[in-house]
């Protein structure tokens, strides 16, 4: 059950149509695989999304830092040793990406020693999760167009709407148009990813006062301390955080701040290990989180969903788990399918997926 050795590889494939929103966009998913090899040769895997326009991380500085700073400290120590791993791993700030696709590759490989499926270990709770769909920037027609699309064909009925453009009215006119088209039971919610000063932000959920708008994520950044207070408080509409949350201590800072009400969780950047923190760490104070999607592909995802369907407090909201349904291919011998706008968890041991090897030769860019 001991490490023995640990790769990092880097891979890229295009996406059919770019996720635009207000802090950056993809085209391709330039993502890092790890793969954890014990020396009893069983093999763990995890993805690894950089996003550098939310935590510097890039594809090249994720290979680097497995290859020649993680890898050195946490090879020779068991697959149980977790808490060694992670005391070791936060001797490096920053990183979470690198990181939390170690700490996912380690469970992927311990459950498949010990014949278990990773969801059942982390808590078992159930085995699905409804979907939640992020609508990137694109005209207000071709905005309807997407979640039509993916409503009628995967039944999915709750929508991440993205913001933070300006004028303000751009966003308040895709919002109406996708309330007037997809009728009022759907679920909609808005993510600024920061692109809003605090005063433009409070504008824009007044403007759509009307629209039934049942989450606000990060409409403006957490450095503006003061403002994202003031517009927290003065909303009705519960305020998560998602790129100012992304450690424990963040957390507590962000909701003892008065700056946020709710939390996202993102295994991509967390792991299992930190996001089991997180979760406990908000049910314990009584705050809700959603599962949220770091424009992961069908590793990440299944990630997302081994993680968020194992607890009580982190299946209850729709999980953001589709973004890979807008990439042209990816690694998996048998791709997620989401069916009545649920995505199962993979049963079998570990997350219970496969990597294609014919798929990987062909994406691998090392
Ligand atoms: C999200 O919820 O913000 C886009 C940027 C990022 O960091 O994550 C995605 C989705
Ligand atoms: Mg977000």
């Amino acid at each position: 059950m001991k490490i023995a050795h640990i790769e990092a590889i880097p891979f890229a494939i295009p996406y059919r149509k770019p996720l635009r929103f207000a802090s950056g966009e993809v085209h391709t998913a330039e993502h890092v695989l790890v793969r954890v090899h014990t020396d009893d040769g069983v093999v763990g895997v995890a993805e690894a999304p950089p996003r550098p326009f939310t935590y510097g991380e890039t594809q090249q500085s994720i290979v680097a830092v497995i290859d020649r700073i993680f890898a050195p400290e946490v090879v020779g120590l068991s697959l149980l040793e977790r808490e060694v791993m992670h005391a070791r791993l936060e001797r490096t700030v920053g990183n979470p990406a690198a990181k939390a696709a170690l700490d996912m590759a380690v469970w992927d490989a311990l459950g498949r020693t010990l014949d278990l499926p990773v969801t059942q270990m982390l808590g078992g709770f159930t085995d699905r999760m409804r979907v939640s769909h992020m609508v990137g920037f694109a005209s207000d027609e071709a905005m309807v167009a997407d979640a039509e699309r993916v409503r009628d064909t995967y039944g999915i009925t709750v929508f991440k709407v993205k913001v933070g453009r300006r004028p303000v009215s751009l966003d308040v006119g895709a919002c109406r148009a996708l309330r007037a088209a997809l009728g009022p039971d759907v679920e909609l919610y808005v993510d600024g990813n920061r692109g809003w000063t605090p005063s433009e932000a409070a504008r824009a959920l007044r403007a759509m006062d009307d629209l039934d708008l049942t989450l606000s994520e990060e409409l403006c950044p957490a450095d503006d301390v003061l403002g994202r207070r003031w517009l927290t408080a003065q909303t009705t509409i519960p305020t998560v955080a998602d790129e100012s949350a992304t450690t424990p201590g963040e957390v507590t800072r962000e909701l003892l701040g008065g700056s946020a009400t709710m939390i996202s969780i993102k295994t991509a950047r967390t792991g299992f290990h930190t996001s089991q923190r997180i979760l406990h760490q908000c049910e314990g104070m009584g705050v809700e989180v959603v599962m949220g999607n770091q424009v992961d592909g069908q590793v990440g995802t299944a990630c997302t969903v081994a993680f968020g369907a194992a607890h009580r407090h982190s299946s209850r909201r729709a999980g953001e788990l589709s973004n890979f349904l807008d990439m042209s291919d990816d690694l998996l011998t048998e791709p997620l399918e989401i069916r009545g706008g649920e995505l199962a968890v993979r049963p079998g041991p570990g997350l219970g997926i496969e990597i294609d090897p014919d798929k990987l030769a062909h994406y691998r860019t090392d």
